[in-house]
């Protein structure tokens, strides 16, 4: 049942921010484990998972277990608190993976579920339900987003030919999937230098999903978004976040663009560790990185990339090609950026590799 309620929750991934993805079951064991409401977190973040599951129940709910991935709530914010719906609706059990990191719930929500006299067990799937939240338990914790660098290259990691091609390196379900990966996310963020060279419109395009496209934010260093960019005439649809460096005055010449500022640090650009801050302030637990070779290699060599989503196509360039990173100023084997294959599918002739980033041992 967990495992069913961390499957429910995922669907909020990607528009549920600033606000965890949370899913619910609730089961009643009298009834030969029937299963009498699911629920999961609502695009925005509200309802919460433990609503949604208990309105479907209705009176069924009373007796049953309820799962849910995370702590619920005790305090009083867009909603009313979840634990106190699930005392009221009459659950005689709670099985929660983890709890709240929010320091306005933060255990107080367990405490409160006991003090009514309902039996509360806490860390089945922990991890899971840790790792399906990673950005907002970062956000939390950190003040920071979770950073997925998005690459798609040869087999041998090229991205561009030397000519500049680079527009079919992988195939159609490899795009397509990408797409995905955007509507999970709940920001995306790429170079003035990739708008400039493919004029992007970085929005989830898939059939029904539109709505789930994320915001969209550059890193307009140069002062130079345009305002016929398809960004910039698509913003009043889906928002762009534009950022330039403090102490300049430039500003696209769209109201529907949103300008925020960071500091420039001399010979690098933009600040990015301060864009992540300034990102994690605005709501944002999820983050998709999606340049060209120079800010994606920023990124890597900064050591900001929590996870890397590696889009390959059965080709081989050769070094005539724009490899996907620059140097990462790398002397010896133990210099390197390591990480684990978490997940590998294949998507036509492609194939998908995301890999976590190994922390220090
Ligand atoms: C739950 N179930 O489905 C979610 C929870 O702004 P509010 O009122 O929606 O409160 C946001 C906080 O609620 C968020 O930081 C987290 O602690 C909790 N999210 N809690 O019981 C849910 N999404
Ligand atoms: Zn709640």
């Amino acid at each position: 049942h967990m495992r069913s309620a961390l499957t429910l929750a995922r669907r909020g991934l990607g528009n549920v921010w600033p606000n965890p993805a949370v899913g619910c079951v609730l089961v009643r064991e009298d009834l030969n484990n029937r299963v009498v409401g699911r629920g999961w977190t609502q695009p925005g973040g509200s309802p919460h998972a433990e609503t949604e599951a208990l309105a479907r129940a209705g009176d069924l709910a009373r007796g049953a277990t309820a799962y849910v991935t995370l702590e619920p709530c005790s305090h009083i914010g867009r909603t009313d608190p979840c634990a106190d719906a699930l005392i009221e609706a009459g659950i005689s059990r709670t099985v929660v993976a983890a709890i709240d990191p929010d320091p306005r719930v933060s255990g107080r929500g367990i405490a409160r579920l006991r003090k009514a006299g309902i039996a509360t067990d806490v860390g089945l799937l922990g991890p899971e339900a840790k790792a399906l939240n990673s950005g907002f338990w970062r956000r939390q914790q950190s003040a920071r987003p979770i950073v997925t660098l998005k690459i798609a290259t040869t087999a041998d990691g090229f991205v561009a030919s030397r000519n500049g091609d680079s527009q079919w390196i992988t195939g159609s379900e490899a795009r397509q999937h990408s797409h995905f990966l955007r509507a999970q996310h709940d920001a995306i963020l790429t170079g003035i230098g990739t708008v400039e060279a493919d004029n992007p419109m970085l929005t989830c395009r898939l059939p029904g999903l539109s709505h789930l496209s994320p915001i969209r934010v550059v890193m307009d260093s140069k002062h130079r978004l345009g305002a016929e960019t398809s960004l910039a005439l698509s913003a009043d649809i889906v928002p762009v976040w534009r950022i330039g460096a403090e102490g300049t005055d430039f500003a696209v010449d769209s109201s529907a663009v949103v300008d925020l500022r960071v500091p420039n640090v001399p010979h690098e650009g933009l600040n990015l560790t301060a864009t992540l801050t300034l990102l994690s302030d605005h709501g944002v637990t999820r983050l998709l990185v999606e340049a060209g070779p120079k800010l994606s290699t920023s990124f890597l060599r900064q050591d900001l990339v929590d996870q890397l989503a590696w889009y390959r196509a059965p080709t081989v360039m050769g070094s005539d090609g724009l490899p996907v990173f620059g140097g990462l100023n790398v002397d010896g084997l133990a210099d390197m950026r390591g990480f684990a294959p978490s997940n590998t599918m294949e998507l036509g002739v492609d194939n998908l590799t995301i890999y976590t980033r190994r922390l220090e041992a």
